[in-house]
């Protein structure tokens, strides 16, 4: 399924080594589920997530955000409408470049050997087939150019995020996403503690077609409110969803 950004001002994330709520219906009231996590997460239990909540919620477009390439599988890739891989700009190279580059070339590994090993043809043809399973998967993945902005969060530990950006280095940062880099999502994280609408003010007078999310501490309907009224396309909402399921509804804007 496509993703409408446009009507899309609600995100849940969903960490699929935790448990998921009894009643997934909560989910009907979200406009997207991104899957995504680090510790004991699987490509397994990544899959068997986004099952459930496929079940539940059978319209919602859910995004796989995988914290490595072995979280992804062609299960995973077939079950979910896209893949978006953060790019962290204040993060150490590993998670800027390397990783990515490991990532896609794991990707054109995997269909050359499948297409090699089982087809009757040879030589070009095969090669031919090859290229285009992997122009397939590499269709569905996308960029996220992503700034955090919690030093005492797990995603800064993981991505070796040592510094925070000021005010204008968020702003340069979302205009090289839209102008340079050309990622479709622009992402300031302040995963566990709400961060204002200081950043989202920078961000946004530079991005036009590159779609402004911001996710951390989001607890109350007045904080989503807050944000998106400064600017952001949509609020990323991630630990409440697990902790607090009845807090989690009233984050959704009216
Ligand atoms: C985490 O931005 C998300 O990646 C949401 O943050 O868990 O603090 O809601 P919270």
């Amino acid at each position: 399924m496509d993703i409408e950004w446009d009507a899309i001002n609600h995100v849940t994330k969903v960490d699929p080594a935790k448990p998921l709520p009894a009643d997934l219906a909560i989910l009907r009231e979200t406009d997207l589920i991104m899957v995504g996590g680090s510790d004991d997460v699987t490509a397994e239990n990544t899959q068997q997530a986004v099952t459930s909540i496929r079940e539940a919620v059978p319209s919602i477009p859910i995004v796989q955000e995988p914290y490595d390439s072995s979280h992804v599988s062609s299960e995973t890739i077939d079950a979910v409408d896209r893949v978006a891989v953060p790019a962290v700009f204040n993060g150490d190279r590993d998670h800027f470049v390397a990783k990515h580059l490991d990532f896609f070339t794991e990707i054109c590994r995997k269909p050359k050997a499948v297409t090699g090993a089982s087809l009757p043809v040879v030589g070009e043809v095969i090669a031919t087939k090859g290229r285009e399973a992997v122009r397939e998967v590499a269709s569905v993945i996308m960029a996220e150019g992503y700034v955090i902005q919690n030093l005492d969060s797990k995603a800064a530990t993981l991505t070796g995020v040592e510094r925070t950006l000021s005010v204008e280095e968020v702003a340069g940062a979302a205009l090289a996403t839209e102008m340079f880099y050309n990622f479709p999502i622009f992402y300031i994280e302040y995963s566990g503690t709400y961060g204002g609408t200081e950043d989202v003010t920078a961000a946004e007078p530079y991005l036009e077609e590159t779609v402004l999310l911001y996710g951390g501490g989001i607890r109350s309907r007045e904080q989503t409110e807050q944000i998106l009224a400064a600017g952001a396309d949509a609020i990323v909402v991630g630990d409440c969803f697990h902790d607090d399921p009845d807090r989690f509804v009233r984050t959704i804007p009216g």
